[in-house]
C-alpha cells in the first residue's frame, strides 16, 4: 500500500501569526517533560497543551536552563522529555480520529542546554515506520520544527526519536491537527506563518476585512492575508527559489493572493505565474480586492532549483503582489508497518503481561529497532517471540495464538498457570513451542503432542 504524505516544507507570509484556534475537537497539543497531569491553555492561541506522560513509556523530564527561560518563549519550550536510554523511544498517541484521518503532525526542539552539555544532539525522527527526517539544531536557543501531514494506516500515531549516537534524543513540542479529508484542498488549522520580507520587496498591508462573503478553501488566516509583498519599484516582477537538496522530490506549491491596495481607475494589477516555466493558474490574473485566491501547481514540480515566477503582463500598470505561500514536499512510504493482527495480538500480551521491555513503536519495522525477544520476516510478521524469564504470570493468552505467522515461542521459566491452549496446534508455522519452568497444570492438547512425536514440532514441557 502507498501512503501519499506531504512533507510540510514552508509557510511564507508577510506577517508574523499564530492562529487563533476555533475548533480544538480535532487536536492533541502536548508539551513534553510538563508534570504528570498537569495542563494549561496558551497566552497567545488560546491552544489547550497537556502533559506527555500518558504517551511515553520511556525518558526524563527536564527544564531548560534558566537563563534561557525568558518571558519571551513560548511556555511549551521550558520543559523537554530527553531520552538517554534504548535506541528508539516512542510517542504512542491514539487521536480522536483514527484510521482514514489525515493530520498535520508537527514536531518541535529547543535545546536550551537543559542537560549543561552545551551541545544539541542530532538524531532522527520517525513518523510509525518512515524516517521522516534528521534533526539537527544549531545552537542552544535555536527553535526547530517538523511538520508533516499523513493519512493514518491505524488508530496509534507512532511519532519515535532513534539514537545516532550524536547526542541524547529529546523533544519539547507534539502536535496533531485534524484535517479535513478531502486531498489537501480543505486545508488544515493552525499552520505556522513565518514572516518573510523578500529583498528589495515592500510590504503593503490592510487593516479591512478579507473573505467576508466568500469562504476560500484554503482557509490562509486573515491576518496572513492583509499584508502582502510587493517589489519595489525598480523591480518589476516576483521571483522565487526553491532549492531542494533532493532534486527528485516532488512539490506541491500553493499561492494565495488578495488585492489589498483599493486601486485608482487608470490602474491595473495583473500577472501571469509559472513554476519552473510552467504556466500556473489563470493568465493575466488580477487579484480580486479582498478576497483571496489561490493558485497552486496541478502536478508537483521537481529539480534542483524550483524557480517561481510572477510576471506582470504588458497591460499592468502595477507589480505582482503575492500575500503567502506554501510549498508542501510529497513523501510516498511505501514501507508497510507490521501485519494489525500482530500488532494487535502483541500489544495485548504486552499489556496482559505488563511486559518491562523496550517495546515501542512498531514491533517489526524498522527491523534495525524491532522490539527486543521478537524477530520479523517481510512482509512484516512476527516469527519468532522469546519471553523466557521475563517474569510473566497468570494464565497463558489466547493473544498468542493470533500471532499466526510464528515458527518459535519460549514462554519457559515464568509464572504461567493453568492449562496449555489448545490454540497453539492450529498455529500453521509453529516449529518450536517451549513452554518449561511454569506452573503449567491439566493435558497437553492431544494435537500438539501428535505434531510433536512426528517430529513437525519441538515441545518442551512440564506439567504439574
Ligand atoms: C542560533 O541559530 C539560529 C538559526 O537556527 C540563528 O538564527 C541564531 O542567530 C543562532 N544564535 C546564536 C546565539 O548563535
Ligand atoms: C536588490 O537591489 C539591489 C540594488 O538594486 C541589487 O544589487 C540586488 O541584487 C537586489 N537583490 C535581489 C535579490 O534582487
Ligand atoms: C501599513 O502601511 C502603512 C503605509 O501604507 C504604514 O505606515 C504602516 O506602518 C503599515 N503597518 C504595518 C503593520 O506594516
Ligand atoms: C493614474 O491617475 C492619477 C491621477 O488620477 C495619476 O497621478 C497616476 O500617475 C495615474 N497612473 C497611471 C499608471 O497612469
Ligand atoms: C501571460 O500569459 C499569456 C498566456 O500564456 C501570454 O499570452 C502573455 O504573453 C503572458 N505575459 C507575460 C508578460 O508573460
Ligand atoms: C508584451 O510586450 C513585449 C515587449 O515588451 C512584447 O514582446 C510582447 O509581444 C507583448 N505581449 C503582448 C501579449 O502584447
Ligand atoms: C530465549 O532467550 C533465552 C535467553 O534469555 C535463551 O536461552 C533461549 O535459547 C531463547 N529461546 C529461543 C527459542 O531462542
Ligand atoms: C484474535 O484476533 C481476532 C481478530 O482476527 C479478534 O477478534 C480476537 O479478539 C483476537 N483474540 C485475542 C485473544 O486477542
Ligand atoms: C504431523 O502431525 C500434524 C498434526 O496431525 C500434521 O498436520 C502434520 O502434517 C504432520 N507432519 C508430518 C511431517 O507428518
Ligand atoms: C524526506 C523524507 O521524509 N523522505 C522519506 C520518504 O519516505 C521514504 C520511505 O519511507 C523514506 O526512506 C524517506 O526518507
Amino acid at each position: 500500500m502507498a501512503l501519499f504524505n506531504f512533507l510540510l516544507l514552508v509557510t511564507i507570509a508577510s506577517f508574523v501569526v499564530l492562529v487563533q484556534a476555533q475548533d480544538q475537537s480535532g487536536f492533541v497539543s502536548i508539551d513534553c517533560g510538563l508534570p504528570d497531569g498537569s495542563r494549561y491553555n496558551d497566552e497567545s492561541t488560546d491552544i489547550k497543551y497537556i502533559s506527555d506522560a500518558e504517551f511515553v513509556e520511556s525518558g526524563t523530564s527536564h527544564s531548560i536552563n534558566t537563563e534561557f527561560q525568558t518571558n519571551f518563549l513560548e511556555k511549551q519550550f521550558q520543559n523537554v522529555r530527553s531520552f538517554p536510554e534504548g535506541k528508539r523511544n516512542c510517542y504512542d498517541m491514539q487521536p480522536p480520529r483514527g484510521k482514514g484521518f489525515k493530520y498535520l503532525i508537527r514536531t518541535r526542539f529547543m535545546y536550551g542546554n537543559y542537560d549543561n552539555l552545551g551541545k544539541a544532539p542530532e538524531f532522527d525522527l520517525y513518523l510509525g515506520v518512515n524516517l521522516w527526517d534528521s534533526v539537527t539544531i544549531d545552537n542552544v536557543t535555536s527553535i526547530v520544527t517538523k511538520e508533516i501531514i499523513h493519512t493514518l494506516g491505524s488508530d496509534h500515531v507512532h511519532v519515535c526519536l532513534v539514537n545516532k549516537g550524536r547526542g541524547t534524543p529529546f523533544m519539547s513540542v507534539l502536535e496533531l491537527r485534524l484535517l479535513k479529508n478531502d486531498m489537501y484542498k480543505d486545508d488544515a488549522y493552525d499552520r505556522l506563518w513565518t514572516p518573510r520580507r523578500l529583498e528589495n520587496f515592500t510590504i503593503l498591508n490592510t487593516s479591512l476585512a478579507i473573505d467576508q462573503t466568500s469562504n476560500n478553501i484554503f482557509q490562509p488566516p486573515l491576518i496572513v492575508m492583509r499584508t502582502a509583498n510587493a517589489p519595489k519599484r525598480a523591480i518589476q516582477y516576483i521571483n522565487m527559489l526553491i532549492e531542494p537538496k533532493d532534486p527528485k522530490a516532488k512539490f506541491y506549491i500553493f499561492m494565495h493572493f488578495a488585492e489589498i491596495v483599493e486601486l485608482q481607475r487608470n490602474e491595473t494589477r495583473e500577472f501571469n505565474v509559472t513554476v519552473n516555466g510552467e504556466p500556473t493558474g489563470p493568465t493575466a490574473f488580477s487579484p480580486r480586492f479582498l478576497f483571496t485566491d489561490t493558485i497552486f501547481t496541478k502536478n508537483p514540480a521537481s529539480g534542483s532549483r524550483i524557480e517561481i515566477s510572477i510576471r506582470p503582463t504588458n497591460r499592468s500598470t502595477l507589480q505582482p503582489i503575492i500575500n503567502a505561500i506554501e510549498a508542501y514536499q510529497v513523501n510516498e512510504s511505501l514501507q508497510s508497518p507490521t501485519h494489525q493482527l500482530d500488532v494487535d495480538a502483541i500489544r495485548k500480551i504486552k499489556a496482559m503481561y505488563r511486559v518491562k521491555k523496550n517495546w515501542q513503536g512498531d514491533p517489526c519495522i524498522p527491523l534495525d529497532y524491532s522490539w527486543e525477544g521478537l524477530n520479523c520476516e517481510n512482509p512484516p510478521r512476527i516469527v519468532s517471540l522469546n519471553l523466557s524469564f521475563s517474569g510473566l504470570s497468570g494464565l497463558i493468552d489466547p493473544a498468542f495464538c493470533n500471532l499466526t505467522s510464528i515458527q518459535k515461542l519460549d514462554l519457559s521459566n515464568n509464572n504461567l498457570k493453568g492449562n496449555v491452549l489448545d490454540c497453539f496446534a492450529y498455529l500453521p508455522s509453529l516449529t518450536e513451542l517451549n513452554l518449561e519452568g511454569n506452573q503449567l497444570t491439566g493435558l497437553v492438547p492431544p494435537k500438539l503432542l501428535e505434531r510433536s512425536s512426528n517430529g513437525s514440532l519441538k515441545l518442551r514441557f512440564a506439567l504439574r
